[in-house]
């Protein structure tokens, strides 16, 4: 490969080779790096062959995939302008002027984000969203945003997929710059599970508009002002975006029973959260509970109450929610939140393509080519059949779901839970579980993170056969889940209405609470220092320079930042390896290309699989590029 080198050199070519030419070229020595790449691609692939992907929990080899039609589009014209370049004309404040006096119903788009989430385990990966993202860019610039990262896409990519989200994030925004690109962001929780020092929110909202985001659609697991506040600051101090504070929607306020999250709360809650600064106002239905006429009162309230523009969001649980949606259109909310046909419904936002249709013709219309619209539906369906072994398995809509409240973003994860916990036959008692948890901790607003812990004990109930009443009159004899003590302690905030007192005492036994902003107990990082010593440690194995970005995944996900880094320095970049390769393996003769870099392809096929000798090993013969490869792998089965 060097003697290759030194023939390909263009100097060489020209025939102007000097005693001095190896000695200046230090690119004749970048030998062993993309062999080396390539070495550690086909080691994964040889451990996915013989031992399986971890994630994939079950797979059937006479599973059928078909190959996704990726719809056309004017390659080579620029980009139609759109609401990004709109914001950047107008910036934040105008641009919020701009939203609230436009007629035209305006669309988010979260097949990237929210969709995956709520139906698949929040698996997409990378490389199926970019096939499209430019085309989508430049068919659909009508769009008013594409949620496309937060939520629990962060933890994902890194713990599952082997991705650094700070790279898709940069890839997506490459591929569609004239489109606004949004997030989700957990207050105070950052995009993690539970609260971070100050400034490392602060950072890391900085560095999400850097890479890419223009939308912070900021919420509060508690709707606790205290963990939203801080964050709308961020976002306009920090940044030119946009800052949408969110209510989220519990309960039922038309159901005069239920006095707790009634109109009266909602409205103020709004009033706060305009006043802390933000430029949209976000209503986050996470589980699908706003029905359709109560959408129309509560949008109507807000419309009269508030200033700035209205974005709601939903999920079609119940599979009611596109009648919410036509009330809350009526009563004038701005945008409204929706996923291509393929991957919408259910769990996951109401239909993108048949909302249009909805609305096709009524004065508040967004015109948008809905035969193009269905070629990406159509993408999108035929992908996520790739995934198919990370389905919830829910098969029509419930109307349970008003009582057991599961947000639509957790109910496949719970249900992946449950199953690893062996307790799927008993996932409909989890479920009803979860419901009575809820009433027992005092009605909570249930959004990551606080539903993660309503979920572990509920989950822990059923596993330890425990009634509420057990856990009411045993409950000093139960040491419960560290995320259930957690929360009681105060370390997601304050809930609505405060802890309810006696079972804070059970749960906490001598332990005290606090009521002070979790973060307040936190040290602040020091960047300099603690950059410094994270690139120490971790620089050798990346193949590039660690940047503030990767320190930041690092403070969010101390074990899953470093177990990702191991993964990276075994197997190297494995983001471009086909879906079905990368979590099923290969097949004796299949033929894969991947791109290790930019335009650099290896072909790689499956040769031979060998049986396993004594001590289990087991070689796998591949040809990378032509080139016999031999990996050996232990098979663990
Ligand atoms: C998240 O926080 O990931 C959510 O999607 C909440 O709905
Ligand atoms: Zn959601």
């Amino acid at each position: 490969a060097f003697l290759d080198n030194i023939l390909k050199h263009p100097t060489f070519r020209e025939g102007k080779v000097t005693v001095n030419f190896i000695k200046n070229e230090p690119d004749l020595f970048k030998i062993t790096e993309p062999r080396n790449r390539a070495n550690k691609l086909v080691q994964y692939l040889g451990e996915t062959i013989v031992n399986g992907n971890p994630d994939v929990k079950k797979y059937d080899r006479n599973h059928v995939f078909s190959k996704p039609l990726v719809p056309t589009f004017p390659k080579t014209e620029e980009y139609p302008k759109g609401t990004k370049d709109l914001l950047t004309e107008l910036g934040p404040e105008g641009f919020s002027q701009w939203l609230k006096n436009e007629n035209k119903i305006q669309y988010t788009d979260t097949t990237m984000r929210d969709a995956h989430q709520s139906l698949l385990a929040t698996r997409m990966r990378t490389a199926d969203m970019m096939k499209v993202a430019e085309g989508y860019a430049k068919n659909h610039p009508e769009i008013f945003s594409m949620e496309v990262w937060g939520g629990a896409t962060f933890d994902v990519c890194l713990r599952f997929l082997q991705e650094n989200p700070w790279e898709r994030l940069a890839l997506l925004r490459r591929a569609m710059p004239n489109v606004l690109l949004q997030m989700l962001i957990r207050g105070s929780n950052g995009v993690g599970y539970t609260a971070y020092p100050d400034n490392l929110i602060e950072k890391f909202v900085e560095q999400a508009w850097e890479t890419g985001v223009d939308v912070f659609r900021i919420f509060d697991s508690l709707n606790w002002m205290e963990s939203i506040a801080p964050c709308i600051e961020y976002v306009r101090t920090k940044t030119g975006g946009l800052a949408e504070g969110s209510i989220c929607y519990t309960g039922d306020i038309l159901d005069a029973s239920k006095t707790k999250y009634n109109l009266k709360y909602y409205l103020q809650l709004a009033k706060d959260i305009e006043n802390a600064g933000a430029h949209i106002l976000g209503v986050k239905d996470m589980a699908g509970l706003l029905k359709p006429n109560a959408a129309y009162e509560l949008i109507t309230a807000l419309k009269s109450e508030i200033n700035i523009p209205i974005h709601l969001h939903t999920h079609d649980t119940s599979s009611i929610q596109s009648a919410t949606y036509l009330k809350a259109v009526e009563a004038g909310v701005d945008v409204i939140d929706v996923a291509l046909g393929g991957l919408s419904g259910l769990t996951s936002q109401p239909n993108f393509n048949s909302v249009v249709e909805m609305l096709r013709f009524h004065e508040r219309e967004n015109p948008i080519n809905t035969q193009k619209l269905a070629e990406y539906s159509n993408y999108w369906e035929t992908v996520r059949n790739y995934y198919y072994t990370f389905e919830s398995g829910l098969k029509s809509g419930t109307g349970e779901v008003y009582n057991h409240e599961i947000p639509g973003g957790q109910y496949s994860n719970l249900k992946g839970q449950a199953i690893a916990l062996g307790l799927e036959d008993k996932f409909p008692e989890v479920t009803k579980m979860y419901g009575e948890v809820n009433k027992l901790f005092g009605d909570i607003v249930k959004v990551t993170p606080s539903s993660k812990v309503v979920g572990d004990m509920a989950q822990y109930m059923i596993s330890n056969n425990l009634s509420v009443k057990d856990v009411e009159e045993k409950g000093d004899d139960i040491s419960f889940p560290e995320s259930v003590k957690s929360f009681f302690r105060g370390d997601l905030g304050q809930p609505v209405g405060g802890f309810p007192k006696k079972l804070q005492k059970i749960i906490l036994k001598d332990e005290k609470p606090y009521t002070s902003r979790p973060n307040a107990q936190m040290e602040p990082i020091d960047f300099d220092k603690e950059f410094k010593a994270f690139k120490r440690k971790f620089n050798k194995g990346m193949g590039r320079e660690l940047e503030m970005t990767d320190f930041l995944s690092y403070k969010l996900y101390p074990k899953v930042f470093t177990d990702a880094y191991n993964n990276h320095v075994k197997y190297g970049n494995v983001m471009n390896i086909p879906t079905k390769n990368f979590f099923y393996g290969m097949e004796i003769g299949e033929e894969i290309m991947v791109e290790l870099d930019r335009g650099k392809n290896v072909l790689i096929s499956l040769m031979l699989r060998g049986e396993p000798d004594e001590a289990g090993n087991v070689s796998i013969f591949f040809k990378v590029n032509g080139q016999l490869r031999n990996v050996i792998v232990k098979d663990t089965a």
